[in-house]
């Protein structure tokens, strides 16, 4: 479909209020509020030039995540559409890294399996053509921070909201040579342990009956949007559990059995000094 220009400087506006409120962790209400006629299509128009900015900034695109691949996630946030979003390198975490919290309105953090893709995949794959693409697979974790009041959306909204995504962190990769895709992740059981106790458990079967057809999916999807799945890409499935709020001064890991871990500790609050920055948090509580 071709936009004429007063839609593409529509869609222009919208992406930058989406990417003002990521940079001043402050939420905004939910674009459908004030462009109803904002229909999913847009919404991933939007996408692309709130991610276009940053990649004028300077950040480099490092992967794309599949959202709502599980029953467990389409019932907290109640979306029933497979959706997906661009990673970045800025957004990825390292494995241990401590988090200050403040870039985030109201983050959530969910387990997560990662691809690293060692040859390039686009359109319509099979399974065992997704299967070859893969390098590499590790457990991973994914931070959510929806840019809108409340953490609440319809579909087109968390599509331009680059499908929430916020963060990403990466155990260790293990090689397909020595960690089967097919068969090391069937039904592997992950559990998301905050402060030593578990918060979530689930099984990376939850993600479309096998992660592996997240891949399919996002090749398939990342085609319809002219983008090719790069070697060297990462690409999240989508987590099988529901995701958990993200406190100050906590420690979180993701135990994916076989495949290993990975964890994250968020930093104590900060005493807030300015009138804005207390102003911020405040608006923060409220939302929460
Ligand atoms: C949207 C992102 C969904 C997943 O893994 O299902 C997602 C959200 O929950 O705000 O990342
Ligand atoms: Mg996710």
């Amino acid at each position: 479909m071709t936009r004429n220009a007063a839609d593409n400087a529509d869609v222009d506006a919208l992406a930058r209020t989406l990417d003002d409120a990521a940079l001043q962790a402050r939420a905004v209400p939910r674009l459908t509020e004030t462009a109803p006629l904002l229909d999913v299509e847009t919404g991933y128009a939007v996408q692309r030039a709130l991610v276009q900015r940053r990649l004028d900034r300077g950040e480099r695109m490092a992967g794309v995540k599949l959202g709502f691949t599980s029953k467990a996630k389409m019932r907290q946030m109640g979306v029933a559409d497979l959706i997906w979003g661009r990673l970045t390198d800025a957004m990825r975490c390292a494995d241990g890294a401590t988090l200050d919290l403040d870039r985030f309105v109201h983050p959530r953090i969910e387990p997560e399996i990662a691809f690293l893709l060692d040859r390039p995949l686009a359109g319509e794959v099979s399974g065992e053509e997704a299967a070859r693409a893969v390098g590499a697979v590790a457990p991973a974790y994914e931070i959510i921070d929806s840019r809108y009041e409340g953490f609440r959306f319809s579909l087109p909204d968390v599509v331009a909201d680059n499908s929430s995504s916020a963060g990403f962190g990466i155990g260790l990769w293990r090689d397909a040579s020595s960690f089967d895709p097919v068969a090391g992740l069937a039904d592997l059981g992950m559990a998301l342990e905050v402060d030593g106790r578990p918060a979530e458990t689930g099984s990376s079967a939850a993600i479309l009956g096998h992660p592996l057809r997240s891949l399919v999916a996002a090749a398939r999807l990342a085609a319809e949007a002219g983008l090719v799945l790069e070697a060297g890409w990462v690409v999240l499935a989508g987590a099988p559990t529901a995701a958990v709020p993200l406190e100050p001064g906590r420690h979180v890991r993701v135990n994916a059995g076989g495949l290993g871990r990975v964890e994250v500790t968020t930093a104590q609050s900060t005493t807030q000094s300015t009138t804005q920055s207390a102003t911020q948090s405040m608006a923060k509580e409220t939302d929460r």
